[in-house]
């Protein structure tokens, strides 16, 4: 049986998850999801790692389908709930994904897909059927268990495959580190395609048996809401969150300030994490909860690497120190190894780490160094006492907005495709509230385009959280004297 059952089955009588006025038991999570994973299996015996693509809200459903998928054998992959038709389209076509399963309000969007693809389709609701006595695979955890989708150096994303060991690893990893227990009570509000919402928040709370609460979606009065009810007493978010809950806090008459104060300041810890957290966001956050943020560092393809302490001083401007079974390194552009107090990149080793990159073996192979050291891209330094500094990317093309990683070069691809874009050059430009903005210089093949048209039509083909912010016309793009777009003198245009 999965570990993460096997800790379920310790819990049962337990509130599992809250959502809306539903309240649901691990005993219902484990019963429900291995009737789901008997659905999945109609009289198979082992998915064998098919990919099984889903659009599911949050809540309940969410994590009985991803524990379904899983104990039938299969690989859960999570569809965005935002992502436009092209990106689902991708995520499912790339991941070869053979059966799709969704909430019924996304049975019309991704229908025609899967008829056109002979897919199985299984609408949630729809043929709930009761299957008895299903004998569930025996699986052993090398096994692929996700893949999740994320934007690198390459064009288009990349799928980052996890196997059950991995996750196992990623979830112990920081159980440990902060003390979760099974009297814990968190809230998600994170989109649940990437590793943050998905093992951070839900995972680590149901390995130690707490209470998972959702929210449809992010809304800093919602959450507030959420909180006053005096029970949630973990929390996890992107800076972003932080920096929209003070405005929102701000903005309340000095008694509701207080009492959220009150409340707030009962919470046994609060993490940031996924982009950089601005100084003044970790104090003003202080001045209103009475919490230094806890600052961690991950990857979708190490869960989480570095953590401030759950115990023990908290550094603004630091990520901390490696987390239980995480090797960490800093090393140069030959990955050599560096010593202490110099400025390389971050490489990780570890059970923590992904298996690889989906159909990507030349990908996979350029990411790791040649004695097993995966490269983050990441350029940090290591303070006296062994902490860690971020101190930005080796490449200018991945941008963090939101807590979402870009690719530039992703963005371009598409922009180009407009029959109107001669060429393009997309930058992130420093914001407090998103971290970095995306914004795009385009060269237009005749005067006057639209950029307002030019906008709706990204938002067609991308994420929103992916298209450009801010356009520029320009005639020409600035170049160096190799003729390469020089990106630092795109961002001096904004
Ligand atoms: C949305 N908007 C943006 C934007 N995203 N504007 C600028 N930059 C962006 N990146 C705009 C929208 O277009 C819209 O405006 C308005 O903001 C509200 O949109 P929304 O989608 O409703 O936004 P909101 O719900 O407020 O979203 C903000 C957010 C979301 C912070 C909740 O971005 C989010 O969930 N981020 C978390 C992503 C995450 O989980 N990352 C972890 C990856 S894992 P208009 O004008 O269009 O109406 C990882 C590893 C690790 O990184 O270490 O954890
Ligand atoms: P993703 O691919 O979405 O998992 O994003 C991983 C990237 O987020 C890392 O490579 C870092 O660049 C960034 N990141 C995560 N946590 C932090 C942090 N605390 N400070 C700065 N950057 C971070």
């Amino acid at each position: 049986m999965l570990k993460i059952i096997q800790q379920a089955q310790q819990h049962l009588d337990r509130t599992a998850i809250v959502a809306g006025d539903e309240t649901y038991s691990y005993r219902k999570l484990v019963s429900d999801s291995a009737q789901f994973a008997a659905q999945l299996l109609d009289n198979d015996t082992d998915l064998n790692e098919q990919r099984v693509a889903f659009m599911v809200n949050a809540g309940f459903d969410y994590v009985r389908v991803q524990w379904g998928i899983w104990q039938a054998g299969g690989v859960a992959v999570p569809l965005c709930l935002t992502h436009p038709l092209p990106s689902l389209r991708y995520t499912i076509d790339n991941s070869e994904a053979e059966t799709i399963v969704v909430s019924p309000e996304y049975a019309d969007l991704l229908r025609p897909l899967a008829d056109e693809n002979g897919l199985r389709f299984i609408v949630l609701g729809e043929i709930d059927s009761i299957t008895e006595g299903v004998t569930l695979p025996s699986l052993a955890d090398s096994r692929r268990a996700m893949i999740l989708y994320t934007s690198g150096t390459t064009n288009l994303p990349k799928g980052v495959v996890t196997t059950h060991a991995n996750l196992n690893a990623q979830i112990t990893a920081l159980v440990e580190a902060w003390e979760w227990t099974a009297q814990d009570h968190t809230i998600c509000v994170l989109p649940l395609h990437h590793v943050h919402g998905i093992v951070n928040i839900i995972s680590c709370a149901m390995w130690s048996g707490a209470c998972c609460e959702f929210l449809p979606q992010f809304s800093a009065e919602n959450l507030f809401n959420a909180f006053r009810k005096g029970k949630i007493n973990v929390f996890m978010a992107v800076p972003t969150i932080y920096f929209k809950l003070i405005a929102h806090w701000e903005s309340l008459p000095e008694a509701e300030q207080q009492a959220l104060t009150d409340c707030l300041s009962r919470f046994r810890f609060m993490v940031s994490g996924s982009a950089a957290l601005p100084v003044s966001v970790m104090e003003k956050w202080a001045g209103i909860s009475q919490h230094t943020l806890l600052e961690r560092y991950g990857m979708t393809e190490i869960g989480m690497g570095l953590s401030n302490p759950y115990r023990g001083k908290r550094y603004a401007g630091h990520v901390g120190y490696p987390l239980p079974n995480v090797q960490v390194r800093l090393a140069d552009e030959n990955d050599r190894e560096l010593p202490a107090s110099e400025t390389g990149e971050i490489q990780i080793k570890g059970p923590n780490v992904f298996s690889e990159y989906w159909r990507r073996p030349e990908a996979t192979a350029e990411a790791f160094t040649q004695d097993g050291w995966f490269k983050t891209g990441d350029v940090a330094t290591v303070d006296t006492e062994g902490g860690y500094r971020i101190l930005g990317r080796n490449s200018v093309d991945i941008i963090k907005s939101g807590g979402y990683k870009i690719s530039a070069l992703e963005i371009e691809e598409v922009l180009r495709t407009h029959p109107l874009v001669s060429d393009c050059s997309v930058v992130g430009i420093d914001n407090d509230e998103w971290g970095e903005l995306v914004v795009a210089a385009i060269v237009p093949k005749e005067e006057g385009i639209d950029t307002h048209a030019l906008n709706t039509w990204m938002r067609t083909q991308m994420p929103t959280y992916k298209t450009p912010r801010q356009y520029k016309t320009v005639a020409e793009l600035p170049r160096n004297a190799m003729g390469k777009v020089t990106k630092n003198d795109v961002k001096k245009l904004f």
